[in-house]
């Protein structure tokens, strides 16, 4: 028998399914469609082995759907634009195209080695003005609908390199490369108003069965809907603050408790608008706080206490995580605020950086024992913090530690809710807001709208002119696309758009006086929001084709990594909507199944002297330069950081696409991590060769092997069942299964016949030994094109069982009979069985029941 030489077979059968295009989809077929995407990478230099995971997942799906007779398209593109393409341009001095292509290049060229059943012929680059072009196109849309608008918003300012900061960029408040502490500033701003649609957004989720729970639970949180309550404190200014003189603001006050008058316009409010999902609490309240752009808190920045304090908080990034991990900061005005069941209750009232402008209202009441970040605010400040949710039998006022409790419980010491659960407190304070009117219940969501403007150059341009005396113009469709220009320079901070000696000098589109262009690109999750529109259909004229496009929508089934689950997925979901709401797609939800795969992972090393050692620094626990014993560390997530990455390349020329593909899907559900090991890659390896010896020896044969042919059907249905529902590890354990039987198997025209079947069902899977058996054993066409096997339904049902027998209800001996045996000939075989006729003594039994092809008892 022949060695199955991989090397050779994977460049010949990719040069024919190249030549031929035969992964090429066709938008005129006949056949029923099946859209199989996963997410397009990042052009970031090289393959790595969570790409290639994640592609040979969706290739498995999408050879199999072509066996089931489907019109596939399964496409492959680039995510081209981004940060990193900069950061080469500054560290290096290349230009962040020519990095890009050049990594492209090297990208396809390791993709193709892989043997993806992927239609090339509709290959696309986000960073190509072809792609962007049309992108722009589609902002302008939903600029004339009024999707779009500009608004001020914070970024994340460097105040060393003058610059604005991607999140990314900002490391503990400080920029990565100044060190200095980043600041918010104020700029406008492009904004989506993804907020329309939140409604849509979130029903939608309903519709999404095929989508994991937890993903569409993230995104349940993300667009965060919740219901509560909006009303008025009156504030006053206590009387010793009043008649007090030059005494100005304190961060020590201490709430008065005599009656208060209302405040004489200090900071020129009177009362202050809260927002509270927690309205049941209200009674634990023990203190107001607002935000640093609150107007009550800029109304009081005349004083330079109270201004230092506002810059005070301005300082740090603006990402959630940074805000909510932030040192909670307070500032005490003086002024307290009336307690709406209580005129003789007064609260503090803060400047706060927890509290965010931009959500509710601005401002807050605090309850400390229910909520964690007032808890924090609570024991810094030295605040009362009152029990007022039942936590079991911890009734009492008094809250010790500093966990607050969130749980669920009876209201107690608060009055008239007491005893009630928190659903009927919070209808109760609703009711009396409303019916003494000073609040009503509202529904806030969490979701903002979505900023697209990057003050960065590798992104495509918003294509905006700005005009002083007609302010903002889009540029004219004949216009686009606004071309990025090629000479830029890195070697300042900031925008190179912006810095451009003449790009953005233009006429104004509208009155053609001098004007400038827009220099802010758009965020690379636009680029990301519409790319499988575009694979599905992509006419040069216009973005798409809408009636081809919505032949293919929705994608069938979207595979990629979890930590899309949130905003892409998102921003992808809207930009579709928003298409459908302004008549361009009618398409509710782009992707109609998404499977999220786990992790590729490898064991660490270290060095004796603490490094990160790679896989090839390393042999039997030792460091190969210096001889000494390595300390193996945690099983990680391949990482350059931690040096435990294995080149998909690499071991691709070693062990041949097959054998990589096939280990990729076998070891660990795809859900779940799976651990890169040589021995791993050298099982499959074997496997494949296993294979080979089977295929490579088929002959025909005579006589019928029953056993053989079941296995065969069982495995047919079985596998097909397993990839419908992503399973691959099952698919490959039952064809371990499958190839031991006939292994096992004598000769026959089972068997024969059994191995012609092999070839198809581990086509989808390790499709390049597949063509090379089917073409040695004569088949017509491609493997590619043929189809899947039938099941026989009659062989999917065993004909033996094997069945208890009982006496007394005690097990004494099992039986394999024929399935559906008649009920005397089992009682028959019961009774004629050695051992229970020695239990029996001899005597017949008194009773005997019988549960068809499962047991039988013998009462004595
Ligand atoms: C009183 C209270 C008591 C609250 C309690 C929570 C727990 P979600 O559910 O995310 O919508 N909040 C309101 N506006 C805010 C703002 N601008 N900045 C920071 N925090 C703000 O959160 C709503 C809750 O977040 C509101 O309910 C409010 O605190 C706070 F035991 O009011 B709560
Ligand atoms: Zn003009």
């Amino acid at each position: 028998a022949s060695r199955f030489n991989a090397l050779k077979a994977d460049a010949a059968w990719q040069k024919v399914w190249e030549d031929r295009a035969t992964f090429a989809a066709r938008d005129d077929s006949p056949k029923p469609k099946s859209y199989v995407l996963e997410m397009f990478p990042y052009p970031s230099g090289k393959i790595h082995m969570g790409h290639v995971r994640n592609y040979t997942m969706g290739d498995v799906l999408a050879r199999f759907r072509r066996m089931q007779g489907m019109e596939v398209l399964h496409p492959m593109g680039w995510d081209a634009f981004g940060m990193p393409a900069e950061n080469a341009a500054m560290e290096r001095g290349v230009h962040p195209g020519g990095w890009t292509y050049e990594n492209i290049a090297t990208m396809r060229a390791q993709l193709k080695r892989l043997g993806f059943a992927l239609d090339w012929t509709r290959e696309l680059a986000t960073c190509d003005p072809a792609y962007y072009g049309h992108e722009q196109a589609l902002f302008l849309d939903l600029y004339a609908a009024g999707l779009v608008y500009r608004k001020e918003s914070a970024v994340n300012w460097d105040p060393v390199d003058m610059t604005v900061l991607a999140n990314e960029q900002v490391i503990d408040g400080r920029g990565w490369r100044s060190g200095a502490l980043v600041e918010r500033r104020k700029l406008s701003q492009w904004f989506l108003k993804i907020t329309d649609f939140a409604d849509e957004l979130l029903d939608g989720l309903g519709s999404l069965e095929k989508w994991p729970d937890k993903v569409r639970l993230m995104q349940e949180n993300w667009i965060g809907k919740s219901v509560g309550l909006q009303f008025r404190f009156v504030l006053n200014l206590p009387s010793r603050l009043r008649e007090g003189s030059g005494e100005g603001l304190s961060s020590t006050q201490t709430p008065e408790h005599s009656l208060p008058q209302p405040l004489p316009q200090a900071g020129g409010e009177q009362s202050v608008e809260v927002f509270t999902t927690r309205p049941d609490t209200i009674f634990g309240a023990s203190f107001v706080a607002v935000a640093a752009d609150h107007p009550i808190a800029q109304g009081l920045a005349d004083n330079p206490q109270v201004a230092a304090f506002i810059a005070r908080c301005k300082q740090g990034g603006t990402t959630a995580a940074e805000l909510e991990t932030q040192e909670k900061l307070g500032f005490d005005t003086g002024l307290t605020a009336t307690h709406p069941f209580d005129p003789t209750w007064q609260l503090p009232v803060y400047i706060a950086n927890f509290v965010l402008m931009d959500y509710g209202t601005g401002a807050v009441f605090g309850v400390p024992a229910h909520d964690q970040r007032d808890l924090d605010f609570a024991r810094k400040y030295d605040l009362p913090v009152t029990r007022v949710v039942g936590d079991g039998d911890r009734t009492d006022p008094l809250f010790e530690g500093n966990e607050a409790y969130t749980g669920p419980g009876a209201l107690v010491n608060s009055r008239f809710l007491d005893g009630m659960d928190i659903d009927a407190a919070k209808r109760a304070v609703i009711g009396r807001a409303e019916a003494e009117g000073w609040g009503h219940g509202t529904t806030v969501w969490r979701l903002r709208d979505w900023g697209v403007s990057r003050q960065r150059y590798w992104g495509t341009p918003i294509p905006i002119v700005h005009c002083d005396d007609c302010g903002a113009v889009a540029v004219p469709a004949d216009q686009l696309p606004v071309v990025l220009p090629e000479d830029v320079s890195f070697d300042i901070p900031g925008n190179p758009l912006d810095r451009h000696p003449t790009w953005k000098h233009v006429d104004c589109p509208a009155c053609g006086k001098p004007a400038r262009r827009e220099t802010d690109t758009l965020d690379t999750f636009v680029d990301s929001s519409w790319y499988f529109i575009r694979f599905a259909s992509q006419p040069q004229d216009k973005p798409f084709d809408k009636a081809v496009a919505e032949s293919w929508l929705p994608v069938a089934q979207y595979i990629g990594g979890v930590e899309h689950a949130i905003l892409h997925l998102l921003y992808a979901r809207f930009w579709t909507r928003a298409l459908r709401h302004i008549g361009k797609l009618d398409v509710a939800e782009p992707f109609a199944g998404l499977f999220t795969q786990g992790m590729v992972t490898h064991e660490t090393y270290k060095s004796a002297s603490g490094k990160w050692l790679s896989p090839e620094e390393v042999r039997d626990g030792t460091e190969i330069a210096t001889g000494e014993a390595i300390t193996l560390g945690r099983i990680e997530k391949m990482s350059k950081s931690k040096k435990n990455t294995v080149d998909p390349t690499g071991i691709v020329d070693q062990y041949g696409a097959d054998a990589v593909r096939w280990f990729m899907l076998s070891d660990s559900p795809p859900e779940r991590d799976l651990q890169w090991s040589e021995s791993g890659i050298e099982g499959a390896w074997r496997f494949v060769q296993r294979l080979w010896r089977l295929f490579d020896a088929v002959e025909p044969a005579e006589g019928q092997d029953k056993a053989l042919d079941r296995k065969l059907h069982q495995t047919i249905a079985g596998v097909a069942g397993d990839i419908e529902a992503l399973q691959f590890n099952k698919a490959v354990a039952k064809l371990y299964e499958l190839v031991s039987a006939i292994e096992k198997a004598a000769p026959s025209a089972s068997r024969t016949a059994a191995i012609r079947a092999l070839v198809r069902i581990v086509a989808p899977m390790t499709p390049h030994i597949a063509e090379e058996a089917w073409a040695a054993m004569g088949a017509e066409g491609l493997i590619a094109d043929a189809l899947w096997p039938e099941v026989d339904p009659a062989l999917l049902v065993e004909d033996e069982v094997t069945i208890a027998i009982q006496v007394n209800g005690k097990l004494r001996d099992t039986l394999t009979i024929p399935r559906g045996m008649a009920r005397e000939a089992v009682e028959a075989a019961a009774l004629a069985s050695p051992n229970v006729l020695r239990v029996l003594d001899g005597k017949p039994p008194r009773k005997v029941i019988v549960v068809p092809d499962r047991l039988v008892n013998l009462v004595a």
